[in-house]
């Protein structure tokens, strides 16, 4: 299901700034889209292109999760010495 989604909400496999937007709005409509979308984009948006592809997806996530790791190491270090 998750699936259909992502290939209803970004065909080429790509996510637009439109599409961020759209997406951004509808969940957070609260929410100051314009200001995170440059956030977002300036951190995933590797070659500059204005869409978030696959490849840098991956890249963010594989960082974030080199980070945790860092994290959860430092944590268990300093409750064992
Ligand atoms: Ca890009």
């Amino acid at each position: 299901m998750a699936r259909c989604a992502v290939q209803k909400d970004c065909p080429t496999g790509e996510l637009s700034r439109r599409k961020f937007l759209s997406i951004y709005s509808t969940l957070f409509p609260e929410g100051k889209a314009g200001p995170f979308y440059e956030h977002v984009f300036r951190t995933f948006d590797e070659d500059g292109s204005g869409r978030i592809d696959f490849k840098e997806f991956l890249q963010v996530i594989l960082s974030i999760l080199h980070n945790l790791r860092v994290f959860v190491f430092r944590q268990t270090k300093s409750l064992t010495t």
